[in-house]
């Protein structure tokens, strides 16, 4: 187990929870908090024994985003250099979940609010309470949708509701995000944590190696052609071919048996 203040890590059954870890402030991020998220989706990357990651947040709120009580302009003669924030703090993280080759599933326990909501659409496969919002909170305040957030609602949703979402800052509840295909599902609050427990770990026993050049090819997508896409799929399932996961599903079949996939 790793214990920050901010985050507390735990791996279980291939499954690493990460729980934001700041209730008190809807886990809103400071610094801690951010060092702390990274060094979890570095473990992520790095440990085999880590076949998917499930995020959630302590208390009543997923995450807040910013923590604008270290950004109080009241306390500080200079205007501070929020682009070095991003690229200091966010967009390495944003950068780590995005290339982790390993599903993420996130559990949306409460509000989600500027970065705090993009970084739960950062994730694969998300679950929010029904009681959950989001909020693209950042026009209230003057800024611009970060963490990716501009990318992710533009291409998920399309400009009408990417602009407006961004634009008056309404609060979007759970069911409105499944129903635009923002999210995976909104389920009962009570249910939550185990369903997406359940998902995160039925996620860890599986082919690792083939998820994750699923997550790569989707991902690519968008942004090549058909014929470049085609062969990037061709490598990719050579790759899926030579591993030993692939040689068990197959037996499995043959067998009419469960597989037990070894994540290589
Ligand atoms: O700065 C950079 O590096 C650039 C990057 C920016 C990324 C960003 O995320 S900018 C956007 C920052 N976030 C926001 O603007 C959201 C601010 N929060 C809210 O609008 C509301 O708190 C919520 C809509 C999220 C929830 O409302 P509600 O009524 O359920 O709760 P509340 O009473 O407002 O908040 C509960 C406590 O959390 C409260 O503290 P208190 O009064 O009980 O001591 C509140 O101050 C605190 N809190 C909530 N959000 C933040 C926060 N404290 C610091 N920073 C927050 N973002």
């Amino acid at each position: 187990m790793t214990q920050s203040q901010t985050v507390v890590s735990t791996l279980e059954n291939g499954v690493l929870n990460v729980t934001l870890n700041r209730p008190d402030k809807l886990n809103a991020f400071n610094e801690d908090m951010h060092l702390a998220l990274r060094a979890a989706f570095e473990q992520a990357t790095k440990d085999d024994a880590v076949r998917a990651v499930l995020l959630t947040g302590a208390g009543r709120g997923f995450c807040a985003g910013q923590d604008l009580g270290d950004r109080d302009p009241r306390k500080s003669d200079t205007k501070p250099d929020l682009g070095h924030t991003l690229d200091t703090y966010y967009n390495p993280t944003l950068r780590l979940m995005r290339s982790l080759e390993k599903p993420i599933v996130c559990a949306v326990n409460g509000v989600a609010a500027g970065a705090g909501a993009n970084i739960a659409f950062a994730c694969d496969i998300v679950l929010a309470a029904r009681s959950a919002k989001f909020i693209q909170a950042f026009s209230k305040i003057g800024l611009i949708p970060d963490a990716g957030g501009s990318w992710s609602l533009a291409r998920i949703l399309g400009e009408p509701r990417a602009k407006a979402l961004a634009l008056l800052a309404e609060p979007l509840m759970a069911e409105q995000a499944e129903s635009w295909g923002l999210i995976w599902k909104a389920v009962d609050d009570a249910s939550l944590q185990d369903e997406a427990r359940a998902i995160a770990t039925r996620l860890a026993g599986g082919p690792t190696i083939g998820l994750g050049l699923t997550k790569r090819l989707i991902q690519a997508a968008p942004t090549q052609d058909l014929d470049t896409h085609l062969d990037m799929e061709r490598d990719c399932q050579q790759t899926a071919g030579f591993t030993d996961d692939y040689a068990e599903g197959v037996t499995a079949f043959l067998e009419k048996r469960p597989a037990v996939f070894k994540g290589r």
